[in-house]
């Protein structure tokens, strides 16, 4: 019996305001502390005090700001390194980074995909520069960078397409790899890097940590976020799904990228309750971490 499986799924959102007011080495801004975002940075401490008891050997993510048009990019070079900026705030992350790929499970992950109809590439730039959305989501779940990702580019599909359309496409991409995953033997801590509700603010204050600025967007963003935390408590993540395409038109919910879809189809669509570590806003943004525990089943087919 092959031992592959995911050891947990999160969804982990990616602000780059979060790795600023970290103030990490790799980090070339100073952030104030003036402490907006104190409740997102213990939500994510408590998802790593978590994680603390699992054991996994790779991180894998699925992130809104590598966007494909064609099929789904999947990272498949050993190393990469470079320079990272947010293209929207560059005044908050310039991030330099030196990372491992584990490229038999992208690569494994990129076969599964295309047997189950998808378009996939293999990324096989060495100077491919890896985007904020990758860095900043793995950094929070573990900044000690000692395990290899596998990184998942944002197809087109909801855009060019339909929420209902990108929605099937990210369902048959998590599945797929789940696959990959049980058939290489790893261990793996999947990772959705979205935000829930996305309209956000288009002017920063003089100080973007200023905890009297921070704020939701507005109230039906508000509403929306609580009611998918809402469904994630309560074991009900087919309602989600349902409710999916309403979420992305009417809170322009970040899940339009197909992160948090993707990830709930690679735990095969939860109907057990998540663990909320925290919800908090960015620039006017709804964020939450969440954990899922594996599914009693998957916990079962995948063994010790
Ligand atoms: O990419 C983001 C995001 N998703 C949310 C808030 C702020 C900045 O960047
Ligand atoms: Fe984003």
């Amino acid at each position: 019996m092959n031992s592959g499986r995911i050891v947990a799924g999160c969804l982990a959102p990616h602000p780059p305001h979060l790795v600023y007011a970290a103030n990490p080495p790799q980090n070339e801004p100073r952030s104030s502390g003036a402490g907006a975002w104190q409740g997102l940075l213990e939500a994510y401490a408590s998802l790593r005090g978590s994680l603390e008891s699992k054991e996994y050997d790779v991180l894998v993510v699925h992130t809104p700001h590598w966007r494909t048009v064609v099929g789904h990019h999947v990272l498949a070079c050993p190393e990469f390194k470079g320079l990272s900026v947010d293209p929207v705030f560059p005044n908050l992350f310039r991030y330099r980074y030196d990372l491992r790929v584990d490229v038999e499970l992208a690569e494994t992950m990129a076969a599964e995909g295309e047997a189950a109809g998808l378009v996939m590439k293999t990324m096989r730039n060495p100077d491919f520069r890896v985007d904020y959305g990758t860095l900043t989501c793995c950094h929070l779940v573990r900044p000690e960078w000692d395990l290899p990702i596998v990184a998942l580019s944002s197809n087109r599909a909801y855009t060019y397409f339909s929420s209902e359309y990108g929605d099937r496409e990210m369902l048959t991409l998590g599945e797929a790899t789940r696959r990959a995953i049980e058939k290489t033997g790893r261990k793996a801590l999947v990772l959705g890097s979205c935000s829930l509700s996305h309209r956000h603010f288009t002017e920063e204050p003089a100080d973007p940590e200023d905890p009297a600025f921070e704020h939701i967007h507005n109230r039906n963003q508000a509403l929306w976020d609580e009611r998918v935390l809402g469904h994630m408590r309560g074991g009900d993540c087919a309602t989600l799904l349902a409710e999916m395409p309403d979420f992305i038109d009417q809170a322009v919910s970040e899940c339009a990228e197909g992160s948090l879809t993707w990830l709930l189809g690679a735990l095969g669509i939860p109907d057990w309750p998540a663990t909320v570590h925290g919800y908090g806003t960015v620039i006017g943004t709804g964020n939450a971490v969440v954990e899922w525990e594996p599914g009693p089943a998957a916990a079962v087919e995948g063994g010790a």
